[in-house]
């Protein structure tokens, strides 16, 4: 495989479909587009056309032709979009892929070219990869700011912040013996630090709302055996997805149910309930439960009439006391519900996505993954090391250096392989 060949693939879903959208780039996407329609087209205008390989008629279809570096890849590109036909896409990529140079594309090479050409930086590429993924209004909000260069914007200032002031640092370390720079560093060198210092931590401290809208808001179904844990994640998916018996001991698994609540990812997490158990199982369990209890955003901690009740458990995440089984006599309070009526089930849905919206509101996060929080807190220790070194100039530079290696990191710009190959075997073929 060679980055230097041209690459093709169906870049558009499943066949059949209307239209199929398949894509070239590469050195040779003007030669095979060219000996497929007679000419080369208009740059950037569709064009109707007969599509034939070797004299043989294909389709007839819309094509564009996007010369580098003026393109998505920032190689030449062209587009054809044909008739979705498993039988017109198989002969177009059979035939293509079979040319001199010409091969099929691997998954997320056509990003990979992308981001290695400059058009898109790491966080822009990650951005895209949740765009494509993304099925909630909040994802696709969070993801579009993403590739739209909202974080790019901010890492890029910084570093620049980040570089003047090291620049000013080390020019008192390199000409400290010659009259015309300072001895003394200005106090703004130190206020800037600091203003980059405060905003860094603001932006890493939205991490929470941007991991909630990228993972979904995760709220554990907890409580004792038998509260109706499972039950109520049935009646809030409004599925039949777990198992319910009146057998104390029944769900053993996490089980994850993602709904869609205004736009908003909801992670229901049923689990099993918490007791002492000799049952190697249901230990297992149980140790499993607490897990998710640790991880969770919201616990709905049940309890029902005919059960035990048991104390809630203690963990940094808010705990809602939930009465399960409100159509028995015993259950009062603002979150009664019953899974065998139905009763309260849609106000606790309401409840829980007015609190997902209240963990998300604002402006979409600018960060929403362990790699941003990673690359960010770095960043500020270093800066802070900084701040604390002003005055020991060498100390200081390198602080610095290694405040903007880590912003360079986030933007791929260092050490890249690694995140890349995780990053695009993610992504889809014609991606
Ligand atoms: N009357 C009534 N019974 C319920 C309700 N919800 C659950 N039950 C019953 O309570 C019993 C336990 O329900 P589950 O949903 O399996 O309870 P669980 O908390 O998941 O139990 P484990 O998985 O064993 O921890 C079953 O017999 C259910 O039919 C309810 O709203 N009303
Ligand atoms: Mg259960």
């Amino acid at each position: 495989m060679r980055d230097d060949d041209t690459i093709v693939a169906l870049s558009s879903g499943a066949l059949p479909s209307g239209v199929a959208v398949v894509r070239l780039s590469g050195p040779k996407a003007g030669v095979v587009l060219s000996g497929m329609l007679g000419a080369l087209p208009v740059p950037r205008r569709l064009k109707l056309a007969d599509i034939r390989i070797g004299g043989d008629l294909i389709d007839r279809g819309l094509v564009a032709w996007m010369p580098g570096p003026h393109s998505f890849t920032g190689e030449d590109c062209a587009e054809l979009q044909v008739h979705g036909s498993p039988a017109v896409v198989r002969a177009l990529l059979r035939q293509l892929g079979a040319m001199d140079g010409v091969r099929l594309a691997e998954a997320g090479e056509f990003t990979r070219r992308a981001f290695e050409n400059g058009k898109l930086d790491l966080t822009e590429v990650e951005g895209l990869g949740d765009l494509i993924q993304a099925e909630t209004e909040g994802q696709r909000r969070l993801a579009l700011a993403r590739l739209d260069g909202a974080l790019s914007e901010r890492l890029d200032a910084w570093r620049e912040a980040l570089l003047d002031a090291r620049a000013e640092i080390e020019a008192r370390l390199d000409f400290s013996d010659e009259g015309d720079v300072d001895a003394e560093l200005p106090e703004t060198v130190l206020s800037r630090l600091r203003e980059v210092r405060a905003d860094l931590l603001a932006v890493a401290g939205s991490i929470t709302s941007g991991r909630i809208v990228r993972e979904g808001l995760r709220v554990a179904l907890a409580g004792p055996p038998n509260a109706g844990k499972s039950s109520l994640l049935n009646a809030l998916a409004k599925s039949d997805v777990a198992i319910v018996t009146d057998e104390p001991g029944t769900t053993r698994d996490v089980r994850e149910v993602a709904v869609d609540l205004d736009g908003q990812l909801v992670i229901l997490v049923d689990m099993a309930g918490l007791r002492q158990s000799d049952s190697k199982a249901e230990a297992e369990g149980v140790r499993r439960a607490h897990r998710e209890i640790g991880g969770a955003d919201l616990v709905l901690w049940l309890q029902a009439p005919d059960v035990e009740v048991g104390p809630a458990p203690a963990t940094e995440a808010d705990v809602w006391i939930v009465g399960s089984k409100s159509d028995l006599p015993g259950v009062a309070g603002e979150l009664a519900v019953s899974s065998r009526t139905g009763a309260g089930v849609d106000e606790l849905l309401a409840r829980i996505a007015r609190f997902a919206d209240g963990q998300t509101s604002g402006e979409p996060a600018l960060v929403s993954r362990e790699r941003d929080l990673v690359a960010l807190s770095a960043a500020v220790s270093s800066v802070e090391a900084a701040i604390a070194h002003f005055g020991e100039e060498e100390l200081a530079a390198e602080d610095l250096r290694r405040a903007s290696d880590a912003l360079a990191r986030l933007l791929g710009k260092m050490d890249v392989e690694a995140v890349l190959d995780r990053l695009f075997s993610a992504f889809c073929i014609g991606k």
